[in-house]
């Protein structure tokens, strides 16, 4: 449907886990990728961004930028996580219309649904319920995205579209144990587990919260075949179709990480929602299927992890 050959195209958010893993995957599109540092272009600025946008004129942008955290530091700091994020995605996209931007992709978060949404969740629950209260400012931030995206669409014809992105991990992650999310925090803590030979490693909360996890390759692939192939006003989610419980994914990372010791619960942290597994139905009748399982995935990010940290 969209060819992407020789497109400019801008990656908002180019160092950033998702980012970094969307250039790599546009490199094989015959596009023009284009970056820019916070050095270059600050995006909570809009002269900023209206002046870099003017400069480079690209024809698509990809907005991978965003204030990004776990359940502790979206817990902790609600003013930047909703605040950055209404500043980055509304300053992106009033400058990409604007500067006459013909495709622009939103990028969200599964947060966005009601805490109690039908499972697995479908696009259309949006709206439908009250939001988990530990990330409800973050939610509230992406929800505001969407709805920007679908405002430029019905005001001014822009095809401008949303994808939601489950829990994602890969290289390139969030590895600090206090803002990080779940599956860094697991990796991290039974490698150093495991080479101090500690008896024990510590998980926040009861382990019984379901999550669905996307390697953040995937996810770019994903990504970049909605660019091509979808135009539409309704947001699309981007998952594996498939959930664990924390405790399942912690015994999976410490059978790769090679920890044997015991698996201690700190009750004091919070869950968070019980389960968030997203419909994958809408983006499987596109045509897109993800093709790192999760066995897999924690393995690749964990040599990577470990060839970092030695
Ligand atoms: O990944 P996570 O921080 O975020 O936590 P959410 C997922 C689950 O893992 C929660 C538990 O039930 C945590 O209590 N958990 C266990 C841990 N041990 C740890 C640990 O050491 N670190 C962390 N971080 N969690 C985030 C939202 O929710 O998901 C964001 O806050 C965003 O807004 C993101 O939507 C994708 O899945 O709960």
């Amino acid at each position: 449907m969209h060819n992407l050959s020789r497109k400019r195209i801008w990656v908002a958010g180019h160092r950033g886990m998702v980012g970094s893993a969307v250039v790599r995957r546009l490199q094989s599109e015959g596009c023009e990728v284009i970056t820019a540092g916070r050095e270059t272009v600050d995006l909570m600025r809009q002269t900023q961004v209206e002046s870099f946008l003017a400069d480079t004129k690209p024809h698509v942008v990809v907005m991978a930028a965003a204030k990004v955290g776990g359940i502790l530091a979206n817990d902790t700091q609600p003013a930047s996580f909703l605040y950055d994020n209404l500043m980055i995605e509304a300053n992106i996209i009033e400058a990409a219309h604007t500067n006459e931007v013909e495709r622009f992709l939103f990028l969200g978060s599964s947060c966005i649904y009601p805490k109690f949404a039908p499972q697995p969740i479908p696009e259309d629950a949006l709206l439908n319920g009250p939001l988990e209260p530990t990330n409800e400012w973050y939610a509230i931030a992406k929800i505001a995205g969407i709805k920007l995206a679908q405002a430029y669409r019905k005001q001014y014809g822009r095809d401008y579209i949303s994808a939601m992105p489950t829990n994602l991990y890969g290289p390139g992650d969030n590895f600090d144990l206090n803002s990080s999310h779940v599956m860094p925090a697991l990796i991290r803590k039974a490698h150093e587990a495991k080479m101090r030979g500690d008896k024990s490693i510590t998980v926040w909360g009861t382990g019984t919260p379901r999550r669905e996890f996307l390697h953040a390759d995937d996810c770019a692939d994903a990504l970049v075949f909605l660019l091509k192939n979808y135009s539409g006003e309704e947001h699309v989610n981007v998952g594996s179709g498939e959930d664990v419980t924390i405790l399942e994914l912690t015994q999976l990372v410490c059978d790769v990480v090679g920890f044997t010791g015991e698996i201690v619960h700190d009750l004091t942290k919070p869950d968070g929602t019980p389960r968030k597994l997203m419909s994958a139905d809408k983006i499987r009748d596109l045509g897109w299927r993800p093709s790192i399982g999760l066995q897999e995935g924690v393995e690749t990010t964990y040599r990577w992890y470990r060839d970092l940290s030695n």
